[in-house]
C-alpha cells in the first residue's frame, strides 16, 4: 500500500469503526508523515477516512508497529506509537504518540495529558502488565548505533498516565 505522499506504508489491521471488521491503520517509515485510516467496507475496498483523528491525521516520525492495549480501562484500544526520529547520527528520538480510542469510535491524541514525553531513540518496543496492577504498561529500548548509548526506558500505567522510569539490569 502507498500513501498520498508516494511513502511505502506499514499497517495495522483493526476495527476502527466498531462493525467488527478489521480496518487499515498504515504509517511511514524513516518520514516523519501522517497516520491514515482505511475503513474496510467488506468488499474488498478500504476507502480512506482520516476524519475517525479527532483534530486531524496526527503526524509519525519514523515509528516501529503501535502497541495496541487498553491504557484507560474504557475496553475501547488505544495506541501508543513508539516512533524512533531521524534512523542516522545524531539519532535525535522523536516525541511518542498516544492516541485513546473515544465511544463513538474516533481517535483522540492524549499524548500531552497522558503520557510522559520521551524523545529518546526507540527500536524494539512492548506492552504488558509491568507492576501486577492488571493495567498495561510498556517498555522501550533501542541499542547502541553510532555514537549513541543504549537506551531502555518503561512507562507504568497510573490511572490512564503513563510515566516514565529507567530501568536498572543487574
Ligand atoms: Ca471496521
Ligand atoms: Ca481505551
Ligand atoms: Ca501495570
Amino acid at each position: 500500500m502507498v500513501n498520498p505522499n508516494g511513502n511505502l506504508l506499514f499497517t495495522t489491521l483493526i476495527d476502527l469503526n466498531g462493525d467488527g471488521i478489521r480496518d487499515a491503520l498504515t504509517y511511514a517509515r524513516n518520514v516523519a508523515a501522517p497516520v491514515h485510516a482505511f475503513i474496510n467496507n467488506k468488499t474488498g475496498a478500504f476507502v480512506w477516512d482520516d476524519t475517525i483523528f479527532i483534530g486531524g491525521a496526527p503526524i509519525v516520525d519514523n515509528p516501529a508497529a503501535p502497541l495496541i492495549a487498553d491504557f484507560n480501562n474504557d475496553n475501547l484500544p488505544d495506541f501508543l506509537f513508539p516512533n524512533a526520529g531521524y534512523d542516522g547520527e545524531p539519532y535525535p528520538g522523536a516525541a511518542k504518540l498516544l492516541l485513546f480510542g473515544t465511544a463513538d469510535h474516533r481517535l483522540e491524541n492524549v499524548t500531552v495529558t497522558h503520557l510522559n514525553l520521551q524523545t529518546a531513540p526507540v527500536y524494539a518496543s512492548a506492552v504488558g502488565d509491568l507492576d501486577g496492577d492488571f493495567r498495561p504498561d510498556v517498555f522501550l529500548a533501542k541499542g547502541k548505533f553510532g555514537t549513541g548509548t543504549k537506551q531502555a526506558r518503561y512507562w507504568l500505567n497510573r490511572s490512564s498516565v503513563l510515566e516514565s522510569y529507567t530501568p536498572t539490569f543487574k
